[in-house]
């Protein structure tokens, strides 16, 4: 039994493994950079102990430091999460030799896997099904070319010490081989100081499907089926799901078994991952062995009802499997996909900074969410830009794929860019609703993935306008001077009827400048707004405080988040970012929609009747403002509609006080 466990990792996996430590009496020892002193996982864990600075290497990979960290905290295990020390088969001989155990398997699996094509020789031996191609020492490039000729064109070249696609070349015909091996070898030898090449049978649109494994020390092993990552983005998972679709019952079990032969060959134990690209024809062949508990196990936990961390601890302490094969069963269907700080519209660049808000959805048995942040930490530049994964499961896959669209909706992130709705386009994507999914799926629906034009709703407008004049109470409301800059309307000196006076405010929404008119109070607001593609006006009441408000006759869900001139709602599901822009002062320039007060002041007199044609210059109403009177005239021949302020009132500048109309010329 291990009694206290040092878990070699951050973010939402060491939260992950401290969970479980938690629940089965285990004692947890963190450990952390400068970065994440006041992380997530440090707080959860019993005991945490400092390593370095931010930079990876002077802490999280640090082999010395962390052994150290366990030593002085007489932890008797180390569990490496994955990343970092996780496939270091340095590190776990170093565990061994200090007489900690390595929750993972032995050393020399970990070195068996480390090169592609000593891996294949041994899947070659143990009968594991390998693409039809060339994994020998002989890398003589006219040997090489005529291994080639012998798989049949397209072939791909693929890095030994390779992995995540680097040094990887597809070759179409003959005549290209000799230039593309001499950059596949360039790339790979930058990449990884090696340029031992191994050549394949190029699997036309495969699928990428991953059997989980699982050995004790005992000799025992079982698979616990498949996950199906096809759905990929420059060798980045995006969603993950078990079973996979369309999966034939012999094909799982043939998988399974040549999975655990794979496990066996190389003297596995522990949980392992056993990687295979299916074909179109149902063919499977082996790609790689991932030595270590992968970001996507919660899908098979949930569709296995089994705890896979738990069963590291059990098998790491010398238990035997607590179940055998004929014990485990496919329950359902889940999904995960990973919620990333980046952003889509930017070919998916990391985003970094303060999460303003980080509210996942509510979670119960069905939906879960694994994460190592909160509101208000800090997405560095040091780590996986990775916030949280969502995992969600139901009786089948279209009840999963449903609470997956609704878990995402409800998920509320806000201060950074980040991968929600790009989710949410995937997996509502009609392919992806009908499980054709394979690993060219994002390239193929591209089109219709990536943003399009985006439409400001009215029921966005009318979250917006409702957050304006919250924010506009809460600044009234404000007596002295705020240190948040957030407060177009922040006057300080200032009283309003806000029931009668219309405002407006210019924000830009998707790119886009827009004028929002509001009138009112909290309780019962109006709104006007032209951009808007459905409807261009309505009502706002709202109820039980700020998150449930009537929108035009709708009840919804409603809040919203704001820092320094830009703000976030989320309504009905959806998020719409926008920034305040300063009013305009001064001239009255708005000929099209109105006259604004072009300054803080009291209303004097109204100079013309509602409704009444005027003509240029014509004096419309008169306002003080510092002791001094200014008139407001008619910028155009035209109709005053409306006034929306009465003699005596203070307006805000840049409010609006007229709704005016330009006498167009007529045939
Ligand atoms: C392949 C392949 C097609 N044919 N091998 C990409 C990363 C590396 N782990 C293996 N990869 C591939 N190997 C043969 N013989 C296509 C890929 C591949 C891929 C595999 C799994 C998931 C996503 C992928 C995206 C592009 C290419």
């Amino acid at each position: 039994m291990i009694r206290k466990l040092l878990i070699a990792n951050r973010g939402e996996i060491a939260c992950r493994i401290i969970r479980t430590a938690r629940r089965l009496g285990v004692a947890t020892v963190a450990v952390y950079s400068d970065a994440d002193a006041n992380a997530l996982h440090v707080q959860q864990a019993d005991e945490a102990v400092h390593l370095g600075p931010a930079p990876a290497k002077e802490s999280y990979l640090d082999i010395d430091k962390v052994l150290a960290a366990a030593k002085r905290t007489g932890a008797d295990a180390i569990h490496p999460g994955y990343g970092f020390l996780s496939e270091n088969a340095g590190f776990c001989r170093a565990c061994e030799e200090a007489g900690i155990i390595f929750v993972g398997p032995p050393a020399a699996a970990i070195e068996a896997m480390g090169s592609k094509s000593a891996a294949k020789r041994i899947m070659e031996e143990a009968k594991v099904p390998l693409v039809p191609g060339y994994h020998g020492t002989n890398q003589d490039p006219g040997i090489l070319e005529g291994h080639a000729n012998r798989i049949g064109y397209p072939v791909l070249l693929k890095a030994a010490a390779g992995g995540g696609g680097k040094g990887m070349r597809r070759v179409d015909k003959a005549d290209d081989f000799h230039a593309a091996l001499d950059a596949a070898k360039r790339e790979s030898q930058n990449a990884f100081s090696d340029d031992v090449m191994l050549i394949e049978r190029y699997v036309v649109n495969p699928r990428h499907v991953e059997i989980q494994v699982f050995c004790d020390k005992q000799g025992n092993g079982v698979y616990l089926f498949e996950r199906d990552c096809s759905v990929q983005r420059r060798h980045q998972k995006v969603v993950e799901e078990a079973p996979a679709p369309g999966l034939p019952e012999e094909t799982r079990k043939k998988m399974g078994e040549a999975a655990l032969r794979a496990a066996h060959a190389i003297g596995y134990v522990g949980a392992g991952t056993v990687e295979f690209l299916l074909d179109g024809s149902g063919a499977f062949y082996f790609m790689e062995m991932n030595t270590r508990l992968q970001v996507e196990h919660p899908v098979t936990e949930m569709i296995t009802g089994q705890d896979l961390v738990a069963w590291q601890l059990a098998v790491g302490a010398g238990d035997p499997l607590p179940l055998a094969q004929e014990d485990l069963h496919i329950i359902g269907h889940a999904f995960e996909v990973r919620i990333y700080a980046e952003d889509p519209d930017n070919d998916f660049l990391p985003a970094t900074g303060k999460l303003l808000r980080h509210q996942p959805p509510p979670q119960d048995s069905a939906v879960r969410v694994d994460t190592g942040v909160q509101t208000g930490d800090e997405i560095s530049v040091h780590y996986d830009p990775m916030i949280s994964k969502l995992i969600v499961h139901g009786r089948n896959r279209r009840e999963a794929l449903a609470k997956l669209d609704r878990a995402l909706q409800h998920y509320q992130i806000a201060g950074l860019r980040h991968n929600i709705e790009f989710l949410r386009r995937v997996i509502n994507h009609t392919a992806f609703v009908n499980g054709r999914v394979t690993t060219h799926f994002i390239e193929d629906h591209e089109q219709e993935i990536l943003q399009q034009e985006q439409q400001l709703r009215a029921q966005q407008c009318a979250a917006i306008a409702a957050f304006l004049q919250h924010s506009e109470t809460r600044a009234q409301h404000r007596s002295a001077p705020r240190a948040d800059a957030f407060s177009p309307w922040h006057a300080g000196n200032n009283w309003r009827n806000g029931l009668t006076v219309w405002r407006r405010q210019k924000v830009e929404v998707h790119g886009r400048e827009i004028e929002i008119h509001f009138s009112g109070s909290e309780e019962k607001l109006q709104w006007r707004c032209d951009a808007a593609v459905d409807a261009q006006q309505g009502t706002i009441s709202s109820l039980h405080g700020q998150n449930v408000a009537v929108l035009d006759g709708r009840r919804v869900n409603f809040s919203s988040v704001a820092q320094g001139s830009e703000g976030t709602v989320f309504v009905s599901g959806e998020q719409v970012d926008f920034k305040i822009l300063p009013p305009d002062i001064g001239e009255t320039s708005d000929t099209a929609h109105g006259l604004e007060a072009p300054m803080n002041g009291t209303i004097v007199a109204l100079l013309a009747d509602a409704g009444a044609k005027v003509s240029k210059d014509q004096p419309l109403l008169v306002m003080e403002a510092m002791k001094m009177e200014h008139t407001l005239r008619a910028p155009a021949d035209g109709t005053v509609n409306q006034f929306f302020c009465a003699p005596g009132e203070l307006v805000d500048g840049g409010s609006l006080l007229v709704d005016f109309t330009v006498e167009t010329a007529e045939a």
